[in-house]
């Protein structure tokens, strides 16, 4: 038996962590063995490569290089912990996958889609979750969230202008229109625990693999 493999998607302050972590609990007391991570992130490497993209000391990284970067983590990451806790049957919940570098480094940063796929069929062999979850938001609450939360300023790329963010929020949406089955779109205002319940009702129309 397999496990399933559930991601959460969208911008910055949308609700994300909060929900994932909510998800999880409730998973857990339904029996289920599940993790819960995150991108970039979730293996030592790609917290290593994590500290490299999001410090904002330094110059940073260009467009490219940015995005094999993202790629190189997520190698690590679906190599070391997703797959086999996927093939160990455990259920993973990851906080960012695949379609935030389509909408961040495709959408926000100019690359091809193309190229973004190219780079996960090499760094992933193409993994895709089973569910995607897109949180949904409109930029001034999720800007009220994040003053409340981001006392000490952004990190690198949450930093970037309005501009920036607005393309990646329009990639998003793009992506969902375009293959509205991969995707189920989350209206992310609310409280927590209201968004919560639209997430487990999303899930419980997952269909059993
Ligand atoms: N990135 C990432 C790329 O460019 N390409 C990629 O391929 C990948 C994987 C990651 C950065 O890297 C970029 C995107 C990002 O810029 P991150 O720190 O992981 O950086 O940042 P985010 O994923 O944006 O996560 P955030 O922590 O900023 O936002 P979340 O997880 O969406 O939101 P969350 O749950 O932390 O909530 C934000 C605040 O709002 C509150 C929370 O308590 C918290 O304070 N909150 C609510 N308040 C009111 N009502 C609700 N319903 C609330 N839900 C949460």
């Amino acid at each position: 038996m397999t496990g399933r493999f559930i991601a959460f998607e969208g911008g910055e302050g949308a609700g994300k962590s909060t929900q994932a972590r909510l998800l999880a609990e409730a998973l857990r007391r339904r029996g289920v063995e599940v993790i819960v991570t995150r991108e970039p992130g979730g293996t030592a490497g790609a917290e290593a490569i994590r500290a490299l993209l999001l410090s904002t000391e330094g110059e940073g990284w260009g467009a490219r290089a940015e995005a094999l970067l993202f790629a190189a983590a997520r190698a690590d990451h679906v190599e070391r912990l997703i797959r086999p806790t996927l093939a160990r049957g455990g259920w993973v919940i990851c906080d960012r996958f695949l379609d935030s570098s389509r909408a961040y480094q495709g959408g926000g940063g100019g690359l091809s889609d193309d190229d973004i796929r190219t780079l996960h069929r090499i760094g992933s062999e193409g993994l895709l979750p089973d569910l995607t979850l897109l949180l949904e938001l409109p930029a001034d609450e999720a800007d009220r969230r994040l003053a409340l939360r981001d006392t000490n300023g952004a990190d690198r790329i949450g930093g970037r202008a309005a501009p920036y963010h607005a393309r990646v929020a329009g990639a998003f949406r793009r992506f969902a229109e375009e293959e509205p089955t991969r995707f189920t779109r989350i209206d992310a205002a609310g409280s927590p625990e209201a968004v919560h319940d639209r997430i487990v009702a999303a899930l419980d129309r997952m269909p059993s693999p």
